[in-house]
């Protein structure tokens, strides 16, 4: 195994002798997404890797599709390091894509199906894309437009690629060659960029590498006790860290187990499809977990297989935690992860009360975590403080954020995870708050500077502070708080303008305030804490 390959630009990595410990210790072993399919297919050949509408693939049939695609993809011109945008839903093409991508090192840039022209713009810009992959329509909205717009402003991107009923475009379907010999990519190279939630104006680019997440995958299937047995329905978007590799997709591969995809996680699509397929395990956020908790097709649908519910992306209320198990009849497992890399689950065989109460403990050996104070200085144990953690599979900077890094990390390389925990005695995290400027609506984050900075562009926004306001269905919703110039527009016409401006309908503000004055910190910034506070006492009736 070649280590000795110049890391791409812009990278940060491990210091070599962190690398060296994670690579003595085991938890690197020089793996690839590309072997490992193919290890699989050697493996468990004729099981059934892949659900989803009309498909059903073997491991053996997914790993040949993936070597004609990827020499389809190398006749294209495109390349190892070639950055490419995937926004696709939970189809099976899907892994198709990216482990065609994996294979020959080009790096998938993960996208969710609801970014629009702002988000993607920014990601095929950023990352100089050369290539963008979309369906044709899904969710009732045509992304070959979106596509020709995104086109028509980046000049490196050469292909756009559909799922589907091409139009202009090409067919994702026509791109397929016989296989060819491609040399792949190293295990310590980035395998593909995640999206960080974020809380700065643009979101930032996570890169992840064969080495440090196969780690994460091997560590989660071992702690969620996955198998050749394991069938994990997808019903969060494909392309989020949690259903990708917590353990996710990519974990049940890793077990050999089979994925279903479902094309939405509402009880009507996800409950026949448990039923049908004897699926034991899925993930979901917490709103989701409610509307399935609360629905009426529970009881017509045959849900016995289900073993394991998994819930994470924003904090689950105790309450809702205890009725998992009495009205699915499953487990329930906690995890609280970060696209950054960290991911703590509940253990299968923890007593029910940890399970109900805590968002668990860290999957790996290797995970350091410190809980500090405004002055990283390490808080009483139990109190509650900032987390920070560091490990072989927590990334050490983002994407081309040198400045950014200086402050998201501290010198020694910990993460600034931006969330408030605090320690159980029994070692586990109980999240208990943020203190990064974002909104978690159920589990999508919304950075509060990237909607304050659309808001700003209109005519008649003078300032703008986006804060979160609770909300007993999403945990959290978004309220902009405006400060007009002149007359205050509608907050329907603001609304229309942040879409028109192209931004993903879950970053559009649940609600607008217009007031004349910001409430000052000490140091005259805007003090959100007291807008929050303010808005608290006023919004006592829920909005619509
Ligand atoms: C997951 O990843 P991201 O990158 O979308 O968001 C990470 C952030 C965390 O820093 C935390 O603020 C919040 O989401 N979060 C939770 C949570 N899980 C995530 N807050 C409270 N309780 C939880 N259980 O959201 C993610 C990635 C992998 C697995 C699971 C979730």
């Amino acid at each position: 195994m070649s280590t000795a390959r110049e890391h791409l630009p812009g990278c940060p990595t491990w210091p070599e002798d962190f690398a060296r410990r994670y690579r003595e210790a085991g938890y690197w072993r020089g793996e690839t997404f590309g072997q490992l399919l193919r290890d699989r297919a050697r493996d468990f050949g004729t099981r059934v890797a892949l659900v989803g509408g009309a498909h059903r693939w073997t491991y053996a049939e997914l790993d040949a599709r993936v070597d004609r695609l990827a020499a389809g993809l190398h006749a294209l011109g495109i390349r190892s390091r070639d950055r490419v945008v995937v926004q696709l839903p939970n189809v099976p093409e899907f892994y198709e894509v990216i482990f065609a991508l994996f294979r020959m090192g080009a790096l998938p840039v993960f996208a969710l199906p609801a970014h629009r022209a702002s988000e993607i713009g920014y990601f095929c810009a950023f990352t100089e894309a050369v290539a963008y992959v979309i369906p044709d329509r899904f969710g009732g909205f045509d992304y070959r437009g979106l596509a020709e717009q995104v086109k028509a402003s980046t000049p490196t991107l050469q292909h756009v690629l559909v799922l589907g009923d091409a139009g202009s475009h090409t067919a994702l379907a026509s791109v397929a060659r016989e296989p060819v010999t491609l040399e792949g990519p190293s295990p310590s190279d980035v395998a593909f960029f995640q999206l960080s939630g974020g809380s700065t104006g643009v979101p930032k680019l996570i890169p992840r590498t064969h080495d440090d997440y196969l780690y994460s995958l091997r560590a989660s299937v071992d702690v969620c006790r996955f198998s050749r047995d394991t069938v994990y329905l997808c019903a969060l978007p494909a392309a989020h860290n949690f259903p990708l590799s917590s353990p996710g997709v990519l974990g049940t591969f890793y077990a050999g187990g089979t994925a279903v995809m479902a094309l939405s996680p509402s009880p009507d699509v996800a409950f026949p499809l448990i039923e049908r397929e004897r699926v034991t395990v899925t993930a979901l956020v917490p709103p989701l977990t409610m509307v399935w908790l609360d629905s009426t097709l529970a009881k017509k649908h045959d849900l016995s297989s289900l073993e394991v519910l998994q819930v994470g992306g924003a904090r689950l209320s105790d309450e809702a935690a205890a009725r998992v198990r009495p009205t699915l009849g499953c487990g329930l497992q906690q995890v609280f992860g970060m696209a950054e890399g960290l991911v703590n689950y509940t253990r299968l065989d923890d007593p029910e009360t940890r399970i109900v109460t805590t968002q668990g403990r860290p999957m790996s050996d290797a995970d350091e975590l410190r809980v500090v104070d405004d002055d990283d200085v390490p808080v009483a144990p139990g109190e509650t403080g900032h987390l920070l953690t560091r490990g072989p599979y927590t990334i050490r900077g983002y994407y081309k954020a040198e400045a950014h890094n200086a402050k998201a990390f501290t010198p020694d390389g910990f993460y600034r995870t931006g969330d408030l925990v605090r320690l159980t005695p029994e070692g586990d995290l109980v999240v208990e708050g943020r203190a990064k400027d974002q909104i978690n609506r159920g589990g999508d984050k919304v950075a509060a500077e990237e909607v304050e900075n659309h808001l700003l562009a209109h005519p008649s926004v003078s300032d703008a502070a986006v804060v979160a306001i609770p909300d007993r269905f999403l945990g959290e919703r978004t309220c902009a708080v405006v400060i007009p110039r002149g007359e205050a527009p509608a907050p329907s016409a603001l609304n229309a303008f942040l879409r028109q401006r192209g931004l993903a309908s879950f970053k559009i503000p649940d609600r607008i305030e217009f007031v004349a004055a910001f409430p000052q910190t000490g140091v005259g910034k805007v003090s959100k804490k007291a807008l929050r506070d303010s808005l608290r006492q006023s919004l006592s009736t829920p909005s619509p």
